[in-house]
């Protein structure tokens, strides 16, 4: 490798949200310098032959969980292994969470999470933070987040009763807050009292498997607190995420919601775009545990097809994974009672190829959709547009070089993940990365990693993303409701 890492990418088609086109791309210090043709450039350079390749934005995956302390055990995909797994499904940034325990200093887990992360992540990453309580003290610190530590998202859950609910004033006062400080709230939208009832109502029934899992909180549940978060944010005038959207109910919450002008993100992920919930009655204990995650994936087998439609559509937004993995023997922890199984499954390596299949090879969205819901869109809904997102003259160099024609059989045999398995065992794909680029590094080639612990950098995300902000502040200016001048009422009034 040249000492400046001087690459030049010749032949390939460039495919970026907005256009595609044939031409060469040169690298050098990790950053895109040239796009075009017979480009003049200095010596020791590495040529890539991209000929009949497409080279794309690397993946951002918006949602993952690595190394997760959650329900009494701790995520086995851990920020050196989960990013090694990233860049060889060619996602090239995670967006990962500080989860602060409830009565915790948001500030002090956000110091915990860099120091967990910051040694170990092979690629660039950025973190969302969790707001798991309510307090003065909370607000102040997301100012602080916000304002000196490169957060601009924040996520509230609606379920997970008694661990990191949040009540309807709180989400108005967090929403609030938000907007503010100019970051998007994101939420985790199920109701957490109906899955409590739900939960006690399965176990008395004595329905303890996987399958009560989903049947306690059916698709509905989503969906009504999708909505209750969506009429809270609008009362706000504040940016709605809706992370993990994973039933045809929710995402038609989401799509309505947008389609009457509301300033709102669906989130779908590789799990319920390329599997369903029927996995939860199958005979297998331990396969049937595999799937589980909250929201629950859907038995109704044609969700998949049908937020892929979304998301080609724009009715959803962008993609992320989720990524929190349990290997079987911590997921059976809840062998006799389902909420006892640690809740979280895989995706980070997966969720390019899989959307590709799906998405791509299907037939429902063109190459450049596919860069928007797996790049672009991240990149501009979290702020850090034309740094990350595209292929582009002064953007990072995160590219892939990207083999429609190719296809690989997706198995927790092959995959790159601590998991021991995987939730698309056996899916054949369309669609596979021959090479991972990352901060102007090769990183992954011909199957194989190059990667260093450590070499990711923490991305700083600013405030108020204009992409986000415009309508919302456009709102500000006209959309003040005022009071009605009126000569005051002279007439009797009742005594009581
Ligand atoms: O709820 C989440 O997003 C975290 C706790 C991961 N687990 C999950 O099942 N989604
Ligand atoms: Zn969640
Ligand atoms: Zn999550």
């Amino acid at each position: 490798m040249s000492k400046h890492n001087r690459i030049l990418i010749k032949g390939g088609k460039i495919v970026n949200e907005d256009f595609s086109v044939i031409s060469d791309v040169y690298i050098e210090d990790g950053k895109i310098i040239e796009i075009g043709h017979n480009l003049q450039i200095p010596s020791e350079v590495r040529v890539i032959d991209a000929t009949d390749k497409l080279v794309i934005p690397g993946g951002i995956d918006t949602h993952t969980h690595m190394e997760l302390e959650f329900m009494g055990t701790k995520a086995v995909d851990d920020f050196h292994i989960g990013t090694k797994a990233a860049l060889a499904g060619g996602t090239t940034m995670i967006l990962d969470f500080v989860i602060p325990q409830r009565g915790s200093s948001l500030l002090q887990a956000y110091d915990r999470w860099r120091t967990m992360a910051d040694p170990k992540v092979c690629c660039d990453y950025s973190l969302h933070v969790a707001v798991t309580w309510w307090s003065d003290t909370v607000q102040s610190e997301m100012a602080t987040l916000a304002q000196k530590k490169g957060v601009n998202s924040f996520k509230m859950f609606m379920a997970y009763k008694d661990v990191f609910m949040l009540r309807d004033d709180e989400l108005y006062a967090a929403f609030s807050m938000c907007k503010e400080i100019g970051a998007i709230a994101q939420v985790h939208a199920e109701n957490g009292d109906l899955i409590a009832e739900g939960a006690r109502k399965m176990l008395s029934l004595g329905i303890t498997g996987p399958e009560g899992h989903e049947l306690c909180r059916p698709e509905e549940v989503e969906a009504e607190a999708t909505q209750r978060a969506i009429t809270i944010a609008h009362a706000v005038n504040c940016p709605l995420y809706v992370v993990h959207v994973m039933s045809k109910s929710a995402a038609k919450v989401v799509s309505n919601a947008r389609r009457a002008g509301r300033v709102v993100f669906g989130e779908p992920i590789a799990a319920g775009l390329g599997t369903d919930g029927t996995h939860y009655w199958h005979k297998d204990w331990a396969h049937a545990a595999s799937f589980v995650m909250g929201p629950p994936l859907r038995p109704d087998p044609s969700t998949p097809g049908y937020l892929m439609d979304l998301l080609a559509n724009d009715d959803l937004s962008v993609t992320g994974t989720d990524n929190c993995t349990f290997s079987r023997c911590q997921k059976a922890l809840g062998k006799d009672d389902f909420t006892k199984i640690p809740n979280g499954v895989n995706g980070v390596e997966d969720r390019m190829s899989v959307i590709w299949e799906k998405g791509v090879h299907s037939g429902k969205m063109d190459e450049n959709r596919f860069v928007a819901v797996t790049s672009t869109n991240a990149a501009k809904i979290f702020n850090i547009y034309p740094q990350k997102g595209c292929i582009a003259r002064g953007s990072d160099a995160d590219v892939v070089i990207w083999d429609p024609r190719l296809t690989r059989k997706i198995s927790a045999e092959t995959h790159h993940q601590a998991v021991d398995y995987n939730i698309f065992e056996g899916m054949e794909c369309h669609g596979v990365p021959v090479m991972t680029i990352s901060q102007g590094k090769v990183v992954y080639e011909d199957g194989t990693l190059h990667v260093t612990a450590g070499a990711g950098r923490f991305i700083p995300r600013q405030p108020f993303s204009q992409f986000v902000y415009k309508r919302v502040d456009q709102r500000d200016q006209v959309g003040k409701p005022c009071a009605v001048v009126r000569k005051p009422y002279e007439g009797e009034v009742i005594v009581i």
